[in-house]
């Protein structure tokens, strides 16, 4: 009887979720069409319940969690050519990252202004209020990249940091980081990459033999890069790791750990569930690189077959797309946006480049866009876009 009473006290709990989860939209619906995330691999979730309980803030209770989360960061910096000198932190995504690097970068440098360009994404503007920073802002060129003609004007002797993207949050443009690398190299500055969306894109585009600039520690510029795996690495949210050159800098955003069992703790958060390194080692174990390779390629072969539909409507892209991003121009992005959600899809407006975003990530198929473009061309005519 008692048992009984636990059940179904159990089970008119997960009834409960289940309501709230049927209100959301779902990636296995196809009508997510403007998220930088997806669906995670189905071996990523099996890995991550596995590991629901770890701690990697207190790594001595956990060697064999810390052992796994050693052999992913060899992953990503054997992904980005890092040096041996190089090391890395794994957090909960690209703000983390972000906040980490340019922290790291004030401490090191003791300097203060930060370069970014226009596209950067809005997690410096939250730095900025938190840090104590200056952000200087340069503007795009007409590629959207950022236009590397006006930096060195920009450059003073409070000049901590660089930020070049790799995979902007936009348009997925790649700013000219090989130029930065030079700069950097020169004027003895701090370059930091933001890869979030591009990390796991960028280096199998290349193997692909599409013609994209380097970006990664092949240049002798690039201080730290931040990728994330809950965006193209097919994982579970949340999963961010931050690349940094020289493993001695770590002291610079460390503190001492007195009560636990490590002596001294580098980066943001103390308490670090194993549940996210678990799944995206299994995924980058599963796939290795051929398969993140061959899951590229199908969204790329998906973005070019929309950029060609969105072609035949009438409709233009803001900018040749550089990877699985799309920004379609609009009069009226807004408008567009919200008859789309009448329809059942959701993308992003972006006003600021007046279009709306469609990201191709591995859940959205052709067979998908096929049933989009009709209602995207029924959308523009209704607020006479078309
Ligand atoms: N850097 C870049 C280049 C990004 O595009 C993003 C997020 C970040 C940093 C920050 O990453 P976290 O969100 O992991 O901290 N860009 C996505 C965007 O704004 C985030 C996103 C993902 C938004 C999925 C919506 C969504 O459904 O589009």
């Amino acid at each position: 009887m008692k048992q009984n009473k636990k059940e179904n006290k159990h089970y008119k709990i997960l009834n409960e979720l289940q309501n709230y989860r049927d209100k959301d939209f779902t990636f296995s619906s196809g009508q997510i069409l403007g998220s930088m995330c997806t669906q995670p691999h189905t071996i990523a979730i099996d890995a991550y319940i596995k590991f629901l309980e770890t701690n990697l803030g207190d790594p001595e209770l956990f060697p064999g969690t810390k052992e796994m989360e050693s052999k992913l960061l060899s992953f990503f910096l054997n992904l980005f050519n890092a040096p041996k000198s190089a090391t890395g932190l794994i957090g909960s995504g690209g703000t983390e990252s972000n906040i980490t690097a340019i922290w790291l970068s004030k401490n090191l440098t003791k300097k203060k202004e930060v370069i970014i360009p226009e596209s950067a994404h809005f997690s410096f503007e939250k730095i900025k209020s938190i840090m104590d920073i200056k952000l200087i802002t340069i503007p795009l060129n007409k590629n959207y990249c950022m236009d590397i003609s006006k930096i060195r004007k920009k450059i003073s002797k409070d000049t901590a940091t660089i930020v070049g993207i790799a995979g902007s949050t936009e348009l997925g443009t790649i700013d000219p980081i090989p130029e930065l690398s030079e700069i950097c190299i020169d004027e003895n500055i701090f370059l930091h990459i933001d890869a979030a969306f591009g990390g796991f894109v960028i280096p199998f585009l290349k193997e692909l033999d599409y013609d994209l600039p380097d970006f990664d520690f092949s240049l002798k510029g690039v201080s730290s890069i931040s990728v994330d795996a809950h965006k193209m690495g097919f994982s579970a949210i949340p999963l961010g790791a931050l690349a940094i050159k020289e493993n001695k800098w770590l002291s610079e955003i460390s503190v001492e750990t007195p009560y636990i069992s490590s002596k001294k703790q580098a980066g943001i958060l103390a308490t670090r569930s194993g549940g996210p390194v678990a799944a995206t080692y299994a995924v980058a174990k599963y796939l290795g690189k051929k398969g993140y390779e061959n899951l590229v390629k199908r969204c790329m072969n998906v973005t070019e077959y929309t950029e060609g539909k969105i072609n035949e409507i009438g409709l233009n892209l803001v900018v040749k797309p550089t990877m699985n991003v799309l920004g379609v121009k609009l009069k009226n992005p807004s408008k567009v946006a919200k008859k789309l959600t009448d329809y059942g899809w959701k993308v992003n407006k972006m006003d600021r480049l007046s279009s709306i975003r469609i990201v191709l990530m591995p859940h959205v198929t052709k067979e998908i866009i096929d049933n989009f473009i009709p209602d995207l061309e029924k959308a523009c005519r209704e607020v006479r876009e078309l």
